[in-house]
């Protein structure tokens, strides 16, 4: 496999996964020990939902502290998922979950890690480091968690970023309740310390969530919610709905409330052309109060194809985020044999080897029929 094909094989996954932006990096320039002696470092970033966000602009939040822990754990089922997957295409990996960076350095720092994840994600070009010294991406802002995988994998990988993209701006400074930071830019060098006082910002922060959530943990954000990068991000908003995948049974079964058939019928993909949306459709549709998921799933799949002899599975629980994140379930069904359509929004069915033009959802169907081909092995 060619370096470029492995590292958008590996890209593709992550963002199945539910990376929201995924960078390479050189990181040869740093001590071996601290790097597990791999040259390279795939950083990893997931965003904040917006209005989670535009909802600290007081204190933290419960919603924030909730999404805190929730994008901690997606970017530890990630960084797992994809280090097992390069280590099953024959290189060395290492997922940098929460345990793993605290097991490496014993414990031992409060407040200063031996390879901060900023210092990966610089490496791999998505962003600079502030002047309230969180990591920036043009894209989100700041409001993105982060972490890594190290590698030996041949990848190709993306330009460093050494210097801050700040420039005047002293948003964050100003705003910090703490005053923790100095306003002076940042570059390669520079320790954190030299313009950000980690004492200051840990004493407020607590403070805030005091107040905000009723817990003293070290959890503020302000220096996320008003940075104009992340300001942009909230008024753009996701310009197109992201897709994010979960183990079948990761999410609360009362929060499952679509159900979407990936069907295959005589080795082709069964498509629904929609009378309303004019466009082409896998078979789908909403849960009716008191039913399973599952009888939503046989029912939609027999309104809006017809079928009636099928084996349907679950492959996983999947949502898609806009506004706020709605969540479903993704079967796979094979068709043996369909009775006469029945009388509703489907104008026709049709099979496909390939995905057909006019969708009337193309942000997110392709990503949903691509999630089962890859659980089952087709093409
Ligand atoms: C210790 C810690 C804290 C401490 C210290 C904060 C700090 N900035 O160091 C305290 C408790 C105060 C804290 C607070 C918060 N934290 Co905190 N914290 C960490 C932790 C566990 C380690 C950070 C660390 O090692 N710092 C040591 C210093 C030296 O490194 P650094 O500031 O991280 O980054 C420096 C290097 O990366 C260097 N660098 C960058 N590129 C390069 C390249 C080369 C070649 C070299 C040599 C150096 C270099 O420049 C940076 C600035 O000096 C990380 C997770 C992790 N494992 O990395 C999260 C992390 C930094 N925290 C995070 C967040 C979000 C917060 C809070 C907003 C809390 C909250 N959720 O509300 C606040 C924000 C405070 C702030 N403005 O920085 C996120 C930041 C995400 C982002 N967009 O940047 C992280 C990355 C967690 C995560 N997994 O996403 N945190
Ligand atoms: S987390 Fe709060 S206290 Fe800490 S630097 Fe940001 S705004 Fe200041
Ligand atoms: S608010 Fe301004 S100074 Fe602070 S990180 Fe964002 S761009 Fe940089």
């Amino acid at each position: 496999m060619s370096i470029d094909d492995l590292t958008g094989k590996i890209e593709t996954r992550l963002m199945q996964l539910g990376a929201d932006i995924i960078g390479f990096g050189d990181l040869t320039e740093l001590k071996n020990d601290i790097r597990e002696n791999l040259p390279i470092g795939i950083s990893i970033a997931v965003a904040y939902p917006c209005e989670v966000i535009k909802g600290i602009t007081e204190f933290p939040t419960k919603d924030y502290y909730k999404w805190y822990n929730k994008l901690n754990e997606q970017l530890d089922a990630i960084v797992t998922q994809g280090a097992t997957l390069l280590r099953e295409s024959g290189y060395a990996a290492v997922a940098r979950t929460r345990d793993y960076v605290t097991d490496k350095d014993d414990n031992k720092f409060e407040n200063e890690t031996s390879l901060p994840q900023k210092t990966i994600a610089t490496r791999a070009g998505i962003g600079w480091i502030g002047k309230c010294a969180l990591l920036v991406t043009e894209k989100y802002g700041s409001a993105v968690r982060i972490s890594s995988i190290l590698t030996n994998a041949p990848l190709e990988t993306a330009s460093p970023i050494n210097k801050s993209l700040c420039g005047e701006c002293f948003i964050c400074t100003n705003a910090c309740p703490a005053k923790a930071a100095t306003g002076c830019l940042w570059e390669v060098g520079i320790h954190r310390d030299e313009f950000f006082d980690v004492t200051k910002c840990r004493k407020i922060a607590k403070e805030r969530a005091k107040q905000g959530i009723g817990e003293e943990i070290t959890l503020c954000g302000k220096c996320i919610e008003v940075c104009p990068y992340t300001q942009q991000y909230i008024t753009r908003g996701r310009e197109t709905p992201e897709v994010k995948f979960y183990e079948i049974n990761e999410i609360d079964d009362s929060l499952l409330t679509f159900a979407v058939i990936v069907s295959r019928y005589m080795n082709k993909w069964v498509w629904c052309k929609n009378k309303i949306r004019n466009g082409w459709e896998v078979p789908s549709g909403r849960r009716e109060k008191d039913e399973t998921i599952f009888e939503t799933a046989k029912r939609e799949l027999f309104e809006e194809t017809g079928a009636i002899i099928f084996n349907i599975t679950p492959v996983c629980a999947y949502s898609v985020i806009k506004e706020t994140e709605t969540f479903g379930m993704l079967f796979f069904a094979d068709i043996s044999e369909f009775g006469d359509l029945p009388e509703n929004e489907i104008e026709k069915i049709s099979f496909f080897h390939e995905n057909p033009n006019e969708l009337s959802f193309p942000h997110i169907q392709p990503k949903l029929m691509s999630r089962v081909k890859d659980s089952i092995f087709i093409n």
